[in-house]
């Protein structure tokens, strides 16, 4: 049956893709975006690799395609007006979020840019809580999380919960929770809101503690270049694979930051599409708070650093592997073992990284070579800032 499906920053990388899989499945979907992501663009001189429409054109580009419509509305998420009169009209059966500031360098910048990365990911998404309270209750929210939220504990992570014994009594709790940025922090904020709000107010809401997202494409975004989505490879934006994909196109050595020893839960942008398709399709019950690890994989930076360099070799460019000091401050030794099993039971079909998805991007990539800049593949955001630097050499 054909459902109502409100995508929140449906302008971004994962957005865009998303409302397409969504419409092309004949359901109805409408878009939301305050175009804040081109403006962060523009303040920091990036832009992403391959031309991208404005959402207009993008919206008519589809209809023109497949006579298919996607409802457009220019509205931002901290205006709490715009949010409850969107969720009026169209009454959506499933929110999907994606409408936040998503990077962690971002958000590390400088107090202007992690307060305006809490202030808008946080009061955003109470917004859209209140509005779905009062204006929608049935309607279930598919909230993007991260799997930063948990940090890089010495245990097992588990779905979202951690069942715990304590002098005697156990409990089923929420999984603590060790953020690594201000970004990954106003993802704790949102989850224990969206928590709050199941249990009080009994709405129904899947958070989805996603991995590092790469891939330059979906079936339907490489229909026409019009419908391509926003692929970033500079230091802000990009994410580690689609960095070194990138930097690989133009021989620039891979940034692995310190040993690179770092390991993370990654994903096809693809297997995102179809994680969210799984929420959707398969609700939280009213009162329900459900969380999904959302990777397929896990990695080390180095090893992702070794597979890039390895392919590019197979196409005879030379690539090597640069460790630098790591601007973040992380752990790089660590024990690392997330459970996601969530998401396969529900039917998840993986796409796993594979030498040929690796070619197939360094590809895409290197025929649009000449709009890589790369004065942007290293802008220097560090999480502790320098002081009083030691004196450097004197000369003589
Ligand atoms: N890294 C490098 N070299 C680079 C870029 C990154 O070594 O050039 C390392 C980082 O130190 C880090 C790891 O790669 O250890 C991942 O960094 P990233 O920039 O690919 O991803 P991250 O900052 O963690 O954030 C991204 C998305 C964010 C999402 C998160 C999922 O931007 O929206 O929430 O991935 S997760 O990492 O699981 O928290």
């Amino acid at each position: 049956m054909a459902a109502r499906v409100l995508v929140l920053g449906g302008d971004g990388y994962l957005g865009w893709p998303t409302a397409l899989a969504f419409s092309a499945q004949g359901h109805r979907v409408a878009v939301v975006d305050n175009f804040a992501k081109r403006r962060w663009e523009l303040e920091l001189g990036v832009r992403p690799l391959f031309p991208i429409s404005t959402l207009h054109e993008r919206v008519r580009a589809w209809r023109e395609l497949t006579g298919r419509e996607i409802e457009l509305h220019v509205a931002d998420l901290t205006d709490y007006d715009a949010v409850v009169s969107i969720m009026e009209g169209f009454r959506p059966d499933a929110v999907i979020h994606y409408g936040e500031q998503p990077s962690a360098p971002y958000s590390m910048i400088d107090v202007r840019r992690a307060t305006y990365t809490q202030h808008n990911n946080v009061i955003g998404t109470l917004h859209v809580l209140f509005a779905i309270r009062d204006h929608s209750p049935e309607t279930h929210l598919v909230k993007l999380g991260t799997m930063g939220e948990y940090g890089t504990p010495n245990i097992d992570i588990e779905e979202g919960y951690l069942t715990v014994t304590h002098n005697g009594r156990t409990d089923t709790l929420p999984y603590p929770k060790l953020a690594g940025s201000m970004y990954h922090l106003s993802k704790v904020h949102d989850s224990n809101n969206l928590h709050f709000a199941s249990r009080i107010w009994g709405l129904r809401v899947t958070d989805l503690n996603q991995g590092v997202v790469y891939g330059v494409e979906t079936d339907e975004t490489a229909l026409d270049p019009r419908l391509a989505t926003s692929f970033h490879y500079d230091e802000v934006f990009g994410t580690a694979l689609n960095r070194f994909c990138v930097q690989a196109a133009i021989e620039h050595p891979l940034t692995v930051y310190g040993k690179g020893n770092q390991t993370r839960g990654f994903l096809n942008i693809r297997d995102t599409v179809q994680c969210v398709d799984l929420a959707v399709n398969n609700p939280a019950a009213p009162g329900e708070f459900r969380v999904f690890n959302q990777f397929t994989e896990q990695f080390s930076v180095l090893e992702l650093a070794e597979r890039v360099r390895e392919a590019a070799a197979h196409l005879g460019w030379s690539v090597t592997v640069e460790h630098s000091e790591n601007p973040r401050k992380e752990a790089e030794d660590h024990y690392y073992n997330a459970k996601h099993s969530k998401l396969l039971e529900l039917g998840l079909q993986p796409h796993p990284l594979s030498e040929e998805l690796i070619d197939t991007m360094l590809g895409k990539i290197a025929a649009n070579r000449d709009r890589i800049d790369p004065d942007t593949l290293v802008q220097g955001v560090r999480w502790v800032p320098r002081r009083n630097p030691e004196p450097g050499p004197q000369p003589a």
